[in-house]
Formats: structure tokens, C-alpha cells, sequence
């Protein structure tokens, strides 16, 4: 009886989902560079998801065919906007700027929604977006950051990445992240061969935000980046299917999920 149940060593159940494991390493990628974790809620109010981010109101990502709206209104009494499912994960940063003095070191990891279906887009997903708030901080730094981040997640120790000219409504100069790679007849490899591939967003946080935010941009500047967990997962451990994120599939979740302790199941 009791030789039995001492070997009876039971096999293990579930594993960890391959979002939340990418979404532990780069908390811990990011804890080395002094970040901490911020969050907020999923349900925003149009304030804290557009207008704070200099998103304007003719902005096509508020179209209704973007954003999920809710019923009902959110905010300060007298001052309430229209409920959303949350867009991106900027909205919590805003809270933390407005309820925060500068410096700010912050990630914010977490779900996000948005009214779009098909094979590269599922209308829940999730993001991780980084902001510093200091004095005389600049797109080097931002720069330097990035790869340093991006080189630890994928396990490398240096990481061809370059900045290419883009542009958001909240960031100002803003630039979109492509990382080195080589696209082989069936494989992909991060870090080698001479192609590109975009991985992230970023850029300088531009003043409209930072006095929406109570920060004045003559004495604070800041940088933001943001990426799709998604998209990481998929690269670093070559799970092919989006969609597959989301099907509860057991036997997907046996070959793709990790052992609670860090291995992969
Ligand atoms: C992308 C690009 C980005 C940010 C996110 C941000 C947040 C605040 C102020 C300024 Cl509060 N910027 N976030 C900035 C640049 C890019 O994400 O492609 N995401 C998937």
C-alpha cells in the first residue's frame, strides 16, 4: 500500500500556455533593466484609449469596425467617454503618468482587443508595450534598450536590429523595429542572412501626451515601444498558427506548453 502510492507518482496536468511563458520571460528580461509591471484595466473609456494619446477623433482605428464599444459611458462624473474593450495597452500607461510623478520605468504587459478576424489577427490578443519617463533620455537609449531585450529573448548575444521611419499619433520622432534574419526554404532563423523582419513599434513620446499626462515636455522626455506577444511566441518557438493560441486544444497545449518549473512539457 504504502510502496504504491510512494510510486504512484501522479503525471503532470496542464502546462504553461506559450503566451503567459513569453510574457514571464520578458517580465524577467525587463526586471534586469529596471522596469517594473504595470496594469490597468480591459474595459477603458475612450479618454484613457485615444484622446490621452493624441489619437484624433477622425482616427480610423475608432471607427466602430475596430473597436469594440460597449454599452455605456466610463470616467469622472461630468467628464465620462464612451466605454471600449481596450486597443492596445497604452491606456495603461496613461494611468500610471497621471497617477505617477517622472522618473517612470514601466512595462505593460496584457490583453487587448480589437474588431478584426482572419488568419493573422484574432479580435483577443495580447501586447507588451514599455515606457520611460526621464530627463534627457533619447532614441538612443530607446535604441540600445531594444536590442539588448531582443538579443536576451531570442538567446543571442548580439542581434542585427535596425530603426525604420514610421509614425504614430503618440510617439514623435516614431520608428518601426526590424530585426536581422534569414528566410530559409522552410525555416526561418532570427540573427543571421541579410533580410529583415518587423518585430515592434517605438519611438519618443510626444509632448501633446506627456501634458495630457500633467508632464511637462520641457523638462521630461520619454521613449515607448510596443510589440505583439503573439507574434514572439510564434517566432522564438515556431508555432506556425496563429489561431491555435485560442483553440484550447490539449493535445497543442502538451506539445507547445511549458512544465510549470521552467521546461518546456
Ligand atoms: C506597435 C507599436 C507602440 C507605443 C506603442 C506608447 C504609449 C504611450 C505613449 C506613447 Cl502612453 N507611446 N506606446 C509607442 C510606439 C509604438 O506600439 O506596433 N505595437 C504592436
Amino acid at each position: 500500500m504504502v510502496a504504491a502510492a510512494i510510486s504512484a507518482t501522479p503525471a503532470p496536468q496542464g502546462s504553461i500556455h506559450p503566451i503567459t511563458q513569453v510574457t514571464n520571460e520578458l517580465i524577467a528580461i525587463f526586471a534586469e533593466f529596471g522596469f517594473t509591471v504595470a496594469e490597468g484595466p480591459e474595459i477603458e473609456d475612450d479618454f484613457h484609449n485615444f484622446s490621452a494619446l493624441n489619437i484624433p477623433e477622425s482616427h480610423p482605428a475608432r471607427q466602430m469596425h475596430d473597436t469594440f464599444y460597449l454599452r455605456g459611458m466610463l470616467g469622472e462624473p461630468g467628464q465620462e467617454t464612451p466605454a471600449v474593450l481596450r486597443t492596445h495597452t497604452s491606456p495603461v500607461q496613461i494611468r500610471t503618468m497621471l497617477a505617477n510623478k517622472p522618473p517612470i520605468r514601466i512595462i505593460a504587459p496584457g490583453t487587448t482587443y480589437r474588431s478584426d478576424s482572419d488568419m493573422t489577427h484574432t479580435p483577443m490578443f495580447h501586447q507588451i508595450e514599455g515606457l520611460v519617463i526621464d530627463k534627457s533620455i533619447n532614441m538612443g537609449h530607446l535604441k540600445g534598450l531594444l536590442n539588448d531585450a531582443l538579443a536576451a529573448f531570442f538567446g543571442l548575444e548580439k542581434l542585427p536590429m535596425r530603426f525604420r521611419a514610421s509614425f504614430f499619433p503618440f510617439t514623435e520622432p516614431s520608428a518601426e523595429v526590424d530585426i536581422g534574419c534569414k528566410r530559409g526554404r522552410d525555416a526561418l532563423v532570427i540573427g543571421e542572412g541579410d533580410d529583415w523582419l518587423e518585430i515592434a513599434g517605438c519611438g519618443m513620446v510626444h509632448p501633446n501626451v506627456l501634458r495630457n499626462c500633467g508632464i511637462d515636455p520641457d523638462e521630461w522626455q520619454g521613449f515607448a515601444f510596443g510589440c505583439g506577444i503573439e507574434r514572439l511566441a510564434m517566432l522564438k518557438y515556431n508555432i506556425p498558427d496563429l489561431r491555435t493560441f485560442f483553440a484550447g486544444d490539449k493535445r497543442w497545449l502538451t506539445h507547445y506548453g511549458f512544465a510549470p518549473l521552467g521546461g518546456q512539457q
